[in-house]
């Protein structure tokens, strides 16, 4: 199931927390992307969380969550994909949280559906910023560091760089890229349309789009024919 991922290179990130319409979830689930992430930073429940998973489940594309609350993992999803923060200070969202739910639910974890993202996160104004106080004052050869602390020491699947709300510095994608060996990189952050998401697709293994889906539904489409064709 873990090896789904690999092949992912548009994904759709949908918040529990927004509302979204049955014409416009559908139009994103028909889109040809590859897959849907349930996830966000503030407002996820466990109720709003299991209502827009069941909406996606009429739909054959893969649906994992992104999990951000204890209290709002839902079973039913695909794969569980649990971020760590690789550039804050504060082990809370390190392992912190990790540890906790460890300790509470460990025995009911499906470890073989459970898949690490090592975060990097370089957009001050977003809501995971402020939250996980990131240090997002980092040049390219210090997010590439952090990049292959994921990559070569922790072996983590994923490197995510989180660019949340605004369009990433795409050199630095591109170094981060160079300097992995085994982790798919994602990309995430401020893609709004095609040329967006083909400039970033170029850069990256996967990229992720969120927003748009909310603000303007035909651009968010033509983020998934710029990269699928
Ligand atoms: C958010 O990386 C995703 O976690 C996507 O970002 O909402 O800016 O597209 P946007």
């Amino acid at each position: 199931m873990k090896d789904l991922i690999q092949s992912w290179r548009h994904v759709f990130k949908l918040d529990p927390d927004k509302e979204i319409g049955d014409d416009t979830l559908e139009a994103v689930c028909m889109s040809g992307t590859d897959a849907i992430m349930v996830g966000g930073s503030t407002g996820v429940t466990y109720e709003n969380t299991v209502d827009l998973l069941s909406r996606i489940r009429r739909y054959e594309l893969p649906c994992v969550q992104e999990v951000s609350d204890l209290e709002a993992v839902v079973p039913g999803f695909d794969l569980y994909m649990v971020p760590m923060i690789l550039n804050t200070g504060d082990t809370t969202w390190i392992m912190g949280r990790h540890r906790e739910g460890i300790e509470r639910y460990g025995y009911m974890i499906p470890w073989e559906l459970i898949v690490t993202e090592g975060y990097i996160v370089l957009n001050g104004e977003a809501a995971v910023a402020k939250l996980t106080g990131a240090d997002v004052s980092l040049e390219a050869g210090a997010v590439s560091a952090y990049a292959q602390i994921a990559d070569k020491l922790m072996r983590l699947p994923i490197l995510y760089l989180e660019y949340s709300g605004t369009f990433g510095d795409m050199d630095i994608v591109r170094t981060v890229g160079r300097s992995l060996e085994q982790a798919r990189l994602f990309y995430g952050g401020g893609i709004t349309n095609a040329e967006q998401a083909a400039e970033a697709a170029a850069a990256a293994d996967t990229i992720v789009v969120g927003n748009i889906v909310y603000d303007n539904l035909e651009q968010a489409l033509d983020t998934v024919k710029a990269v699928k064709g």
